[in-house]
């Protein structure tokens, strides 16, 4: 199905506002088509009034839930639901391929308004393992651009978490060990930390504690990665600062021992973070999101005093221009008690963060149930809900999602090509 506008008839900021907001193509100067789902009523009066998202939810009830929108800088988001990171594991040289490209595509046309790629080591040495994604390169980047622009096709807006694995670099993929390769496997590769200090368990490899050149070379990674990420389309960048990896190794009293500037206190774990997150802050363009994930506790008997340091950090973060904190687990200790059978065990926690560093926040982890992720936005406990692995068992999950929420025309969260067929299916019992 496609929707034509004559926009010659509109004044010229009504046609500006349409293009900006339509996820279809211009033809000449006079006709805007929409390829997939019509959008909303309320989409299409917002097209015509230019008035902010806010003031007119896809949800005509005007209530918050899944399926109303978000709006954070100059970006709307069509639903509460985002593909969080999950590594595939699947690039060589740090290239994406065929995989990635149906892949993201596939979960942007299931209807989740923010698909975020996986995390993207900002160096060769901050993969996970050898199959993970690089944005340390131009051919990386042009790669990546093919993806940020499928998912925009697809209606969503692309997102890209770019971080540094640390102690937990030089792994073998998942199904294929999930532990370092081994020290005369040529594969593998020297890990760095702040401290010479190992993971344990599965990853016993000691990293080389990281000197002041270091810190200020991956520094510099992060930011050439954000420039790149911006350069190649995407409008939406996570730190990935989350689940042990460097630099939640570095905020980590179980991984950082360091007595220099940058160990010691909170105010020490937490300046590589702050640099970090300041330096890129100066690239990444005013207009779009600038997120975080961070994991705000670990599950060790420590977590208030955790919690109290992270919260902290987070209102520097917000200071300075954190967009959201995406929350999660820290991840940096093998010795953790994670309740991992409490669905959205996470959420109060980020609602906590939301309250007490004024800040929007998403989060994941058993946030599969329709009623459940809808809870959790109805409640203001999240902006917005991270579905991931439901994701990778139904790419379609924000249709399962709006049928089992009673959306009216719940399968137009998927774009016209599916949508109208399914409108009229029937499945005989
Ligand atoms: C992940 N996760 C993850 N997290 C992250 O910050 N960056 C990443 O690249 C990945 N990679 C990844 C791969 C795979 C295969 C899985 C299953 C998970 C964690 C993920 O984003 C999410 O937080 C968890 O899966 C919990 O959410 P669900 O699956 O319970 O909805
Ligand atoms: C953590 C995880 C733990 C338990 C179940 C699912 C996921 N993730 C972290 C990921 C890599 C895969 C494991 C990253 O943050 C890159």
């Amino acid at each position: 199905m496609l929707e034509c506008i004559r926009v010659a008839s509109l004044t010229q900021h009504r046609q500006r506002r349409l293009r900006e907001m339509s996820q279809g193509t211009v033809l000449g100067e006079s006709v805007l088509i929409f390829p997939f789902p019509p959008p909303p009523v309320a989409l299409r009066r917002r097209a015509l009034t230019g008035k902010p998202a806010a003031e007119i939810p896809y949800d005509q009830e005007g209530a918050m839930s899944l399926f109303s929108e978000f709006r954070l800088k100059e970006v709307t988001l069509r639903n509460r639901i985002a593909v969080p990171p999950m590594c595939q594991y699947s690039a060589e040289q740090g290239l994406i391929n065929d995989w990635h490209r149906v892949h993201y595509a596939a979960l942007a046309r299931g209807g989740a308004s923010l698909v975020i790629v996986e995390a993207t080591a900002v160096s060769p040495e901050g993969r996970i393992t050898p199959g993970c994604l690089g944005l340390w390169n131009d051919a990386q980047a042009e790669g990546l651009a093919q993806v940020a622009q499928a998912i925009k096709a697809a209606g969503a807006v692309p997102g890209i978490q770019i971080g540094h694995a640390g102690r937990k670099a030089s792994a073998n993929k998942p199904w294929e060990g999930d532990d370092h390769i081994a020290a005369d496997d040529g594969r593998g590769w020297e890990t760095i930390s702040p401290s010479a200090v190992a993971f344990g368990n599965n990853l016993p490899q000691v990293p080389r504690a990281m000197t002041l050149d270091d810190i200020a070379r991956v520094r510099n990674d992060f930011v050439q990665a954000a420039i790149r990420a911006r350069d190649a389309g995407y409008e939406w960048l996570e730190l990935h600062f989350a689940h042990g990896y460097l630099a939640q190794s570095f905020f980590s009293v179980h991984a950082n021992q360091r007595t220099d500037q940058y160990g010691g206190d909170a105010a020490g774990r937490s300046r590589f973070l702050r640099e970090t997150f300041d330096a890129v802050r100066e690239v990444w363009p005013e207009n779009l999101p600038l997120t975080a994930r961070f994991g705000v506790l670990e599950y060790d008997g420590r977590d208030e005093e955790t919690l109290a340091e992270a919260i902290d950090l987070t209102r520097y973060w917000r200071a300075n221009g954190l967009d959201l904190l995406s929350v999660s687990v820290g991840f940096s200790t093998p010795d953790a008690t994670i309740p991992w059978g409490t669905p959205a065990f996470l959420a109060p926690i980020a609602e906590r963060i939301r309250r007490e560093a004024d800040i929007a926040v998403a989060s994941a982890w058993g946030i599969d149930a329709p009623q459940i992720a809808n809870a959790t936005i109805e409640k203001g406990q999240l902006d917005l809900v991270m579905v991931g692995r439901a994701h990778l068992k139904n790419p379609h999950w924000p249709y399962q999602a709006a049928l089992a929420l009673d959306k009216p025309q719940p399968s137009w969260v998927l774009p016209a090509p599916y949508a109208h067929w399914l409108e009229r299916y029937r499945v005989s019992e």
